[in-house]
């Protein structure tokens, strides 16, 4: 069993990623479990088989507790890391090829808090797994937006301890130039440099600059999938880039 960790900054794409990423997987005759861990979503844009929801009532937590809907999302992933024992063995029974793993956009669960962390590595147990990390294009498209988003994804790099994948997700709002452009800036850090030379000035590209050495210093320079859930397009290349992370090449269903 593989699992797959979604997680990206609020509204980035990753439930709709998860529904065309099971979709793309299961033409490919690939199984897949989809497990949602965002308490409070509604509607989700695919069915899913193992659900946080059916443990913790996200409207009852904010009643019961008086909490606004930020600290009712916190205090309702506490809760389920509580049955995350129970949500493991619903995903083993499964017994699927891929777990796709649907996070919660309030980054602050992943980045700083422990309860992200812990759900990822109850949920996951000992099974191989990475994360892909969806940087939105509405953000990534300005070299300072593309910077930060990138120092979120570090932040939970080094949380979850997992291999991680940068998506550039929403392609389908951007020029073929521009797409390119962003790719570009993860693999050669000085590309990144020029941009943000151009579009800042003052403390903030000098700020800039020491974010760039450090990512510089510790490696950081990534590869970068272009991917559009509306078009369904940049998922063989997503695919590839899976397989590679957890094979190192060869194709782990063939
Ligand atoms: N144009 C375009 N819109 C997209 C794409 N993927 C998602 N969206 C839209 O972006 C919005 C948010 O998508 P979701 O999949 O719900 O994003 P999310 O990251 O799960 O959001 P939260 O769970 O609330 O953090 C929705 O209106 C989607 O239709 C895409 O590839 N292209
Ligand atoms: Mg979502």
């Amino acid at each position: 069993m593989f699992f797959i960790f979604l997680v990206g900054t609020a509204g980035s794409g990753k439930s709709l990623l998860t529904a065309s990423l099971e979709k793309w997987l299961v033409e490919s005759d690939l199984s897949v479990t989809v497990v949602n861990i965002d308490p409070g979503v509604e509607s989700p844009p695919y069915t899913s088989d193992v659900d946080i929801r059916e443990y913790v009532d996200y409207g009852e937590v904010m009643n019961n507790f008086g909490l606004g809907p930020n600290g009712a999302l916190v205090a309702s992933l506490d809760m389920g890391v509580g049955s995350v024992n129970e949500l493991r063995e619903e995903i083993i029974e499964s017994e699927r090829d891929y777990v796709l793993v649907d996070c919660p956009g309030q980054m602050e669960l992943f980045a700083y808090r422990n309860s992200g962390p812990l759900m990822v590595s109850g949920l996951r147990g000992d099974d191989p797994s990475l994360s892909l990390y969806l940087l939105d294009s509405n953000i990534a498209k300005t070299p300072i937006g593309y910077l930060s988003s990138m120092l979120l994804g570090l932040s939970i790099n080094i949380r979850f301890g997992l291999p991680q994948l940068n998506i550039l997700s929403k392609t389908d709002i951007l020029m073929e130039d521009e797409i390119e452009e962003i790719v570009d800036w993860g693999s050669e850090v000085h590309l990144l440099e020029e941009a943000l030379d151009q579009s800042s000035e003052g403390l903030v590209r000098e700020y800039s600059k020491s974010i760039l050495d450090m990512l510089g210093n510790i490696g950081s320079t990534s590869v970068t999938v272009p991917v559009s859930s509306k078009d369904m397009t940049g998922f063989d290349l997503l695919y590839g880039e899976i397989q590679r992370i957890f094979s190192g090449g060869d194709n782990i269903y063939e």
